[in-house]
């Protein structure tokens, strides 16, 4: 409690040069630093050009300063912003001066932490302020926008209430043991613990695509020497970035890019061709695909469809268990339209055939990747979500069919009531309203500072 009377300030543009550089203060000083720093009380909630001074009266900068006095603010406390302009040297004369007048440097999010902390926003929300920053998409973008705005947590509410009204109904049969059981039994209980376990599982469904869409997938490519894997990462990226030549061998690192697919960011791994070599950099190189496997969500095996003998199964075992795998058949351009024709029907769709050359099949392969992931077809009305977000939300299912169970078997009310609250707490955490301090500051320490 102590430590939210200080008063914390920060950098809050980006490092390097630009027109405008920001510093923020936020905390009880800010009347004190305000009139210390530019000799006046700015008016509230009113752009005000100012000379910011040092301790010997000399200008650092001139600028615009804003001051939002409590509680009004992002933060709910009294909260200045300095614009002055965008270099690295007169931003740190500044923050000195500042951190001079009293003010200390903000740890990173912990502006965002005070919102939260005052009320001003639930976790979710501060979480989607740091997405916003971070999103990788349009849709990543709209998604967090999305969140900050309340969708999410609105939704979590709902749920909560839901619960809430279910515990009050069974803690009240509990309290009348005599009746207890008639009651819960008559009252449908059971149908409505299940019922409410549906809108859990319909709400963890909207949280894996928001997952999706901030954190995006890994995407391994590969395959045999040659058969075509940094030509089809070239294609997907629409740029040059991997060297593609007749001769196999030719990648050895691991290269990355991240491209979008119809709004999920895919971070795109390209690999060396796998096979026995005596060169001790290839071997390294597909050493190094093989260790790239194991943290893909998906694996893009390409085989060569003018090569007789790449039939790809015997990488199939490369692929470790639970990565999800596609198998590409590269180079069709190559082939006999009819011969095309004829393989792709006895394929049965088990295969995507495309040719990295002309661009033929991409769109299958895109469609076929999203359909991996999970990803619907539509990311309107989406809203960004985390991990911790869905782990929460599965507790939260688990205890309800748990409770479900209790009532249904042994006919246990007070199993019930105890599985209820601990549902209802597993929501409380996305909220942050039954979150441990430390998990709040270990959540708030990834947000950048400033923020
Ligand atoms: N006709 C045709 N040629 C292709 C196609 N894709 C790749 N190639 C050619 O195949 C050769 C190998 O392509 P790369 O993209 O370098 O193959 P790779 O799998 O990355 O090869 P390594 O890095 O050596 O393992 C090059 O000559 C490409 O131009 C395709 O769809 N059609
Ligand atoms: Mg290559």
């Amino acid at each position: 409690m102590t430590e939210r009377t200080d008063t914390i300030c920060a950098i809050a543009t980006p490092p390097g040069t630009g027109g405008l550089g920001i510093v923020r203060i936020s905390g009880p000083d800010v009347p004190a630093i305000s009139v210390a720093l530019t000799g006046i009380q700015p008016a509230p909630r009113r752009a005000t050009l100012a000379d910011f001074r040092d301790v010997h009266g000399e200008v650092i900068d001139s600028g615009i300063v804003l001051y939002f006095p409590a509680p009004h603010s992002f933060t709910g406390e009294h909260v200045l912003e300095l614009q002055g302009h965008g270099g690295m040297h007169v931003l740190q004369l500044l923050m000195r001066r500042v951190i001079g007048l009293g003010a200390r440097s903000a740890r990173p999010g912990e502006f965002s932490e005070r919102a939260f902390l005052n009320d001003k926003l639930d976790l979710v929300q501060a979480e989607a302020i740091a997405d916003l920053i971070d999103s990788g998409s349009d849709a990543a973008a709209r998604a967090a926008q999305r969140s900050l705005q309340g969708v999410f947590s609105a939704q979590v509410h709902q749920l909560q209430e839901e619960l809430t009204s279910l515990r009050v109904f069974v803690e009240a049969a509990i309290d009348f043991p005599d009746e207890e059981i008639d009651f819960l039994a008559e009252s449908d209980i059971s149908q409505r613990v299940r019922q409410a376990e549906n809108h859990v599982q319909e709400l963890l469904t909207g949280a894996r695509q928001g997952r999706l869409l901030r954190d995006g997938i890994v995407l391994a490519i590969i395959g045999r020497p040659n058969a075509g894997k940094s030509s089809l990462l070239n294609a997907l990226s629409g740029q040059e970035s991997a060297i593609v030549t007749e001769f196999p061998g030719t990648t050895r690192d691991v290269l990355r890019e991240q491209i979008d697919i119809d709004g999920i960011p895919v971070h795109v791994a390209d690999t060396a061709g796998i096979r026995e070599t005596s060169d001790p950099i290839e071997a390294e190189g597909v050493r190094r695909a093989r260790l790239t496997l194991g943290s893909a969500d998906i694996v893009l095996l390409i085989r060569d469809a003018s090569d007789s003998r790449d039939r790809g199964e015997d990488l199939h075992t490369e692929v470790p268990a639970g990565v999800a795998m596609i198998t590409v058949v590269n180079k069709i351009d190559l082939l006999n339209p009819q011969k095309l024709r004829q393989a792709i029907e006895q394929d049965k769709q088990a295969q995507i055939w495309i040719s990295a050359k002309t661009g033929q099949g991409l769109d299958d392969l895109r469609k076929r990747i999203r359909k991996t992931v999970g990803a619907s077809d539509h990311t309107e009305g989406s809203f960004s979500a985390r991990q911790r977000h869905i782990d929460a939300l599965r507790r939260s299912a688990g205890h309800l069919v748990a409770g479900f169970n209790a009532m249904e078997e042994f006919q246990a009310g007070e199993l019930l009531a105890e599985e209820l609250r601990l549902a209802q707490q597993a929501l409380g955490e996305i909220t942050g309203e039954m979150l441990p301090d430390d998990l709040l500051g270990e959540i708030f320490s990834n947000f950048c500072i400033g923020k």
